[in-house]
């Protein structure tokens, strides 16, 4: 009998186990829509805040015209690694694909052409100011071209 009602505690106990499994999968994702400032070597949006350990989606399209031909793409970073990952990306040349592997960038786009998009996913665990970067030659180390994810309670 107490062996019955075990089982039945366990079954229940999974049970519920698997529904709160499931549901986590789909939490509130918060999106961001994030694009260049037309054909200037700067991205539309310079800070914004994000909330903390919630799923954010960020949508990146390069917005500059097909005739400039102008490459762009946004990698996140971990708080306070901008200057590490900018001389990382300058001893290498600026391979920019070399950075992906790089412990300090969270997630990257590849080099987008104008017209093209990707959209990149991280969920903020600590509180702190997540760099975003383009880097391509010279966009943020030179140019600005860099903003930042503000994560908040
Ligand atoms: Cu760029």
């Amino acid at each position: 009998m107490t062996k019955l009602w075990l089982t039945a505690c366990i079954t229940a106990f999974l049970s519920s186990g698997t529904l709160t499994a499931t549901d986590a999968k789909s939490p509130d994702t918060y999106e961001i829509k994030l694009s260049t400032h037309g054909n200037n070597i700067a991205f539309d949006k310079i800070a914004m805040d994000i909330p903390l350990g919630k799923k954010v989606s960020v949508r990146f399209v390069n917005q500059a015209s097909k005739e400039s031909e102008i490459l762009h793409n946004v990698a996140i970073l971990k708080p306070g690694t901008f200057d590490e990952v900018i001389k990382e990306l300058q001893k290498n040349g600026y391979d920019i694909e070399k950075m992906r592997t790089h412990p300090a960038i969270i997630t990257m786009t590849k080099a987008l052409a104008p017209a093209h998009e990707e959209t990149l996913s991280f969920t903020p665990e600590k509180e702190g100011d997540y760099p975003f970067i383009c880097l391509m030659a010279g966009h943020a180390d030179m140019l600005g071209m860099k903003g930042v994810f503000k994560a908040k309670k």
